[in-house]
């Protein structure tokens, strides 16, 4: 028999169809922090090694551990991340704010490891690459809007490029809010809160979002696109 888990992490496997960017639940019910998918000082020196270790084993182990202590005992043990955060109305009143936030902040970040690469830079390819231009004309302009929207965030929080149905458009979320709260899917996302750049770049926001693009993935961004449509 196959319940209601098993289809769930048959989903997150990729088996059923693309999970959120690959993020599954343990079999005990618990969210893991996934590994970096390079080392911490891949980056360098673009993004620096002590920013990307506090980063990930500080900041993204600390939502990781939150959101757990926090769905504990509730009926959310076993929801897929994407299904958590696509209808927080079902947290319980007295969890859902940090539901919320650190949910937010395990999704964001899941996905922000994943579509950086040592090898990046450039521009997107294929399918993505169409559809980037037929949504703002040009790579270029995709490039400055993006960076404008990221530059424009006050305080902390997010930028995303976000896919709907094959069609992308970019938005910003404040603190750890996720696209995935208003059912829709990012593919691409930069961390504009200071602990992912304060370290290198201190009050200089606009070098750390021109040094992104050149260390984003577009190759996983171009498969995340694909499997969104
Ligand atoms: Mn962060």
């Amino acid at each position: 028999m196959i319940t209601r888990r098993d289809v769930l992490k048959l989903a997150g496997s990729g088996v059923l169809g693309a999970a959120f960017a690959g993020v599954t639940v343990a079999d005990d019910g618990k969210f893991k922090l996934p590994p970096l998918p390079y080392a911490e000082d891949a980056l360098e020196p673009l993004i620096d090694a002590r920013t990307m270790g506090i980063h990930h084993g500080k900041h993204h182990a600390g939502y990781t551990s939150k959101l757990n202590a926090a769905i504990e005992g509730s009926e959310l043990v076993g929801m897929s991340i994407e299904d958590i955060l696509g209808d927080l109305d079902k947290a319980p009143d007295d969890i859902r704010t940090a539901v919320r936030n650190n949910g937010g902040g395990y999704a964001n970040h899941s996905l922000f490891w994943q579509i950086m690469s040592p090898v990046g830079g450039g521009e997107a390819e294929g399918e993505l690459a169409d559809a980037i231009n037929s949504a703002f004309g040009s790579f270029a302009d995709f490039k400055a809007a993006f960076s404008a929207a990221a530059a424009g965030v006050f305080g902390s929080g997010w930028a995303w490029l976000v896919a709907d149905g094959g069609a992308l458009s970019i938005s910003t979320t404040p603190n750890q809010d996720s696209p995935l709260m208003e059912g829709r899917r990012p593919i691409l996302g930069i961390d504009v809160w200071e602990h992912a750049y304060y370290l290198n770049y201190q009050n200089r926001r606009a070098d750390y979002i021109a040094a992104f693009f050149n260390v984003i993935n577009w190759e996983r961004v171009g498969e995340l696109y694909v499997a969104s449509r």
